[in-house]
Formats: structure tokens, C-alpha cells, sequence
């Protein structure tokens, strides 16, 4: 039986086929160094004590003169769900146009990559994305990486179901504090998959960073296939981030009931608007929410005033070009890069060997 723990910020191993459990603790130094500012956290369906518990991370964002807060409060559950429901959205393109990469090019995927590989899916999720590759690239195993050991735990029960025949790893860890794989996770054929442009919440210097210890821990033929949101026209983008039916206006001002939640402040969402675009000279959409009037913010210990119109930047989500992507994974060491996108070249997936 599946069981996952997390406790002491380590990381649970559970290895089904043997049925041992580890715990492997956060060690690397530099895993420790980086802290998360821009950097894309997992889907965190509930709030993990290893991910949330950064007072003076967010003390630091709230007390900047532009604050800031980490786009990982996004993801409480209630976050996670409307991020789920931000997927199906018809502004929300990169979900639906990465599925439809996959489903037109995916003869050619599979022979670029080949089979029996050890599928390392990062953010997992409910790893439905990753399974769905399971029966082009016939993975010999399959390690599901997310915030949320519970959450990994009920998923790869049911996938264990449907698929006996692939030895499945849960690590339930915050890979946004560095990626750290346990012995159980053998060093050769590993194929990293980090889909949905998740990419694009690192700024590119961290992205640079990620994407180089991705490749250090490749090893022998290992690889990474990844997607990429591309760089279009700015109404798209800007009706991307700022729905017709407010999913995304709640998704980012349910950051602040977080905040509350980790910091004990007094935030009242009611105060504050949603704002969301594509900012071209930097090439990111940007979230911010902004203050509809003068607010005090009260926590233990600390208080802000917002003036009328302030706003707090809550998220980055950079574009690339496929030329500047590419130049991305040379730069992080990646050799042998080959891409797809979809027909109108507004998404793309990267394979790139170590
Ligand atoms: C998770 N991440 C890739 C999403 C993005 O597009 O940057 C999060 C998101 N933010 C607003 N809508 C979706």
C-alpha cells in the first residue's frame, strides 16, 4: 500500500513493487539557497507545511516598496480548483493547444524519445497528463512528483489499477526548493516532463537555473520533454489572464485569504481588484491585485498602508520564442533539441537530451 509523509520538510518515498518507505530529507545546499520569488510552485491542493510556512519570504514581498507576494499561495485547494477550472476556459488556450500538440504530433514524439524510459512528471498533479503519454512512450516507470503527497497518493493508487505493468514512485516535495530524487529513481533513461508552460513562471534567470539542475540530474541518456507558451498577440494573452467570467480574478485574489491563512493579516478581498496582462517589453503576462481604495493590512507584529490604486505583483508567466527557448536549454547544457507546435505557433514542446 501507497503511503506518503511529509514530515520535517523531507520527502516521502513510497515504492509500491517493494513497499518501502523513506524518508529522504532536504539536504542540497543550494536546494536551500533559492529561494522562491518568481519561481513557479506545484499545484499545492493543500497547503503543505513545507511550502507555506516562509513568514519572512512574505514579509519581505509585503513590506517591498513594489510588493510582492510568491505565486505558490495561489494553491490552497480552493486555488488549485480554480486553476483547474482556468484550464477550461476559452480564453485559456496553453492546456487545450499543449493536448493538441500531443494528439497531432505524437507518432513523432514517441520515436524522438523512444520507450521504456523512467517518466519523471513534475507537479504532477493528478498525473493524467503524464498518463495520458503511457501508452506512446510505454515508460518502464514512472515517478510522480507534486506538493501534495495526499494528493499524489489517491492518483497513483487509481493509475497502479490501470497500469500494473509500470512501477510507480510518488515524492510528495516542493521542487520549487530544489529537486532532489531518491536512490529508487534509477540514474539512467530518465525523461523529465514539466508540461503547461509552468516554465514561464520562473523568470528566465531562474528558469536557466531549474532547467541547468534538470540536466545534472539526467545522467545517462536522460532528457526532458517540456511545453512552452509562445509570445502572440497581445489581446490574446491579455483576454488569457483577465477572463470574461472572473475565474482568473478569483484564482488570483483568493492569494490574499492565503496570505491570511499563513501570516495571520487581515486582508478582506473586497478591497482589492484583480489585474491581469501581457506586458510586452518584458515579454510576461503579469498578475497584480490593486487596492480600490486606501487599506491598512494588519499582521502579528507588522502593518502596511496601501494607498488608492497600490498593487501587490502576485505572478510572472514569461513567453518565449521557440528560437529563445531553444537558446534556454543550450544554455542550461541540453543538446539535441527538437520541438513541435501547434498550428498556429502558439504553443510548443521541447525534447532536448543531456
Ligand atoms: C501554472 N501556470 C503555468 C499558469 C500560467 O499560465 O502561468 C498559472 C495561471 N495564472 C493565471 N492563469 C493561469
Amino acid at each position: 500500500m501507497l503511503q506518503f509523509d511529509d514530515k520535517d520538510n523531507g520527502i516521502a518515498v513510497a515504492h509500491p513493487d517493494r513497499g518501502v518507505i523513506a524518508l529522504v530529507r532536504e539536504t542540497s545546499r543550494r536546494a536551500q539557497a533559492r529561494r522562491a520569488t518568481d519561481a513557479v510552485q506545484l499545484r499545492n491542493r493543500q497547503p503543505g507545511a513545507g511550502s507555506w510556512n516562509n513568514r519572512e519570504e512574505l514579509l519581505e514581498g509585503l513590506n517591498a516598496p513594489r510588493a510582492w507576494i510568491s505565486c505558490k499561495y495561489f494553491y490552497d485547494s480552493l486555488g488549485s480548483q480554480l486553476f483547474d477550472a482556468i484550464t477550461h476556459l476559452p480564453e485559456y488556450y496553453p492546456t487545450r493547444t499543449e493536448a493538441a500538440i500531443f494528439a497531432r504530433q505524437g507518432g513523432n514524439i514517441a520515436r524522438a524519445i523512444g520507450t521504456g524510459r523512467t517518466l519523471i512528471d513534475l507537479g504532477a498533479g493528478n498525473c493524467e497528463k503524464a498518463a495520458s503519454l503511457f501508452e506512446t512512450l510505454d515508460p518502464a516507470r514512472y515517478v510522480a512528483v507534486d506538493i501534495s503527497a495526499a494528493y499524489l497518493e489517491s492518483a497513483l493508487v487509481r493509475l497502479r489499477q490501470r497500469y500494473p505493468g509500470i512501477g510507480m514512485i510518488g515524492l510528495g516535495m516542493d521542487m520549487s526548493a530544489g529537486l532532489v530524487l531518491p536512490d529508487t529513481v534509477p540514474e539512467a533513461g530518465r525523461l523529465f516532463f514539466y508540461p503547461g508552460s509552468s516554465i514561464g513562471n520562473f523568470t528566465p534567470a531562474d528558469a536557466a537555473g531549474f532547467l541547468s539542475d534538470l540536466r545534472l540530474q539526467c545522467r545517462e541518456q536522460g532528457g526532458l520533454l517540456i511545453g512552452v507558451d509562445l509570445i502572440k498577440d497581445k489581446a490574446i494573452l491579455d483576454a488569457a489572464y483577465d477572463d470574461a467570467l472572473g475565474v482568473t480574478a478569483a484564482f488570483n485574489l483568493n492569494v490574499l485569504n492565503n496570505v491570511n491563512a499563513a501570516l495571520g493579516s487581515d486582508f478582506d478581498v473586497r478591497d482589492w481588484r484583480h489585474c491581469g496582462s501581457f506586458n510586452q517589453g518584458l515579454s510576461r503576462a503579469e498578475m497584480h491585485v490593486e487596492t480600490r481604495m486606501q487599506v491598512d493590512v494588519r499582521w502579528p507584529g507588522g502593518a502596511r498602508r496601501f494607498e488608492a490604486g497600490e498593487r501587490i505583483h502576485t505572478e510572472n508567466s514569461y513567453k518565449y520564442s521557440v528560437e529563445e527557448f531553444d537558446a534556454l536549454l543550450r544554455c542550461a547544457g541540453f543538446r539535441n533539441i527538437t520541438s513541435w507546435t501547434d498550428l498556429r505557433n502558439w504553443f510548443a514542446l521541447f525534447y532536448a537530451t543531456a
